[in-house]
């Protein structure tokens, strides 16, 4: 049976990209009436440095988000990954398949890493592995996640295809990722060569789903672009990154393809292209920060819907893991 899993990490506010390439979209399949379970992945967040004062406050806000873009925690399961203990325990399973080598080849560990990569926690090495357990202690058929994600999508399947192969079974899906649309890679405001990071030291490179109509606008307007005008379709927007990913913004915000709002600004300047560009995104996103505010009023409420989540979550979960212990020679006499 199809069952849809997904994550964001609260290791910061969320943004237009974990918006578009993410949010948007599980509530999409959320109304397709597909199973769908979303996590905030808190045991993620934690491979690099959180304040834990911060971290508490930023994974409430993150199911805020959730809910206040349409994610509903009555027809999906909503809740945060560190109160589920089968994620961390099937981990550890799964770093005993994985490889090393596979590890050091991934490129957000290389990214957040840095020079010093002998400095970086363990956990952030083996990320990938927690989230192959995130996806497959629920036997998850499908991920949708933003191009980002699909070398860590890989390895999961890698994980699940090593495990099968070595234990002889086939108890693991290989699931498939659903990278879709055309915002499935937002990138920076101020370097079309970077994508919007919750992470970015910048704030004026991303739009945060918290900011007023005030600041996106401004945002907008400060945007790195060129001078050229725009062409009528996105084939003319080849060598121009800046420009393409505001065009890719529009679109994915007012539901159309890039060449649809192309042909209506065909040989306008970006004068007359960011202010709609900033009326449409206000249009979209005020709504939800409202919502959000309304949810972050009342805290117990939210950790309420978190810990229903989490309950209804680990009852997928917990037989999952026990099968696989079970698969792997490891007793349970309790
Ligand atoms: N810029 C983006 N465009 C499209 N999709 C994006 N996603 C993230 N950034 C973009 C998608 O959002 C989901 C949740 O991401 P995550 O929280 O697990 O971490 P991330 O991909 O590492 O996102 P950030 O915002 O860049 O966080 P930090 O700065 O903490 O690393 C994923 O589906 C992701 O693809």
């Amino acid at each position: 049976t199809p069952r849809i899993f997904s994550g964001i990490q609260p290791s910061g506010g969320l943004t237009l990209g974990n918006y578009l390439g993410a949010l948007k979209r599980f509530v999409s399949l959320q109304e397709t009436g597909i199973e769908t379970i979303y996590c905030v992945v808190d045991l993620h967040a934690i491979t690099v440095w959180q304040e834990p004062e911060t971290l508490r406050h930023q994974t409430r806000e993150a199911a805020a988000a959730f809910m206040a873009a349409g994610v509903d925690p009555a027809r999906s399961i909503l809740f945060n990954q560190s109160q589920v203990s089968a994620h961390a325990e099937m981990a550890w399973l799964f770093n005993t398949v994985a490889r090393v080598g596979w590890m050091y080849r991934m490129t957000q560990f290389k990214d957040k890493a840095g020079k010093n990569s002998e400095n970086a926690s363990l956990g952030l090495l083996a990320y990938p592995a927690l989230m192959a357990a995130d996806i497959l202690t629920y036997h998850a058929t499908a991920v949708p996640v933003g191009d980002d994600q699909k070398q860590h999508l890989e390895l999961t399947r890698d994980i699940a295809a090593k495990f099968n192969h070595d234990y002889g079974s086939d108890f693991f899906p290989i699931t498939e990722p659903l990278i879709e649309g055309v915002a499935t890679r937002v990138m920076s405001l101020r370097d079309g060569s970077k994508k919007m990071s919750k992470s970015d030291p910048s704030d004026a490179s991303r739009i945060n789903l918290t900011d007023d109509a005030d600041a996106i606008a401004q945002k907008i307007r400060k945007a790195r672009t060129d001078a050229e005008p725009l062409p009528g379709n996105m084939d003319g927007l080849k060598d121009r990154p800046e420009a393409r990913n505001l065009v890719n913004i529009y679109a994915a915000l007012s539901d159309e393809t890039p060449d649809q709002v192309l042909a209506r600004f065909e040989g306008q300047g970006f004068g007359a292209f960011k202010p709609a560009l900033a009326e449409v995104a206000v249009a979209a996103l005020s709504p939800i920060t409202t919502r959000m505010n309304q949810f972050m009023a009342d805290p117990a409420e939210i950790d309420r819907i978190l810990g229903d989540g989490a309950n209804r979550a680990d009852a997928i979960a917990t037989p999952i893991l026990d099968a696989t212990k079970s698969i792997m020679g490891l007793i349970s006499s309790r």
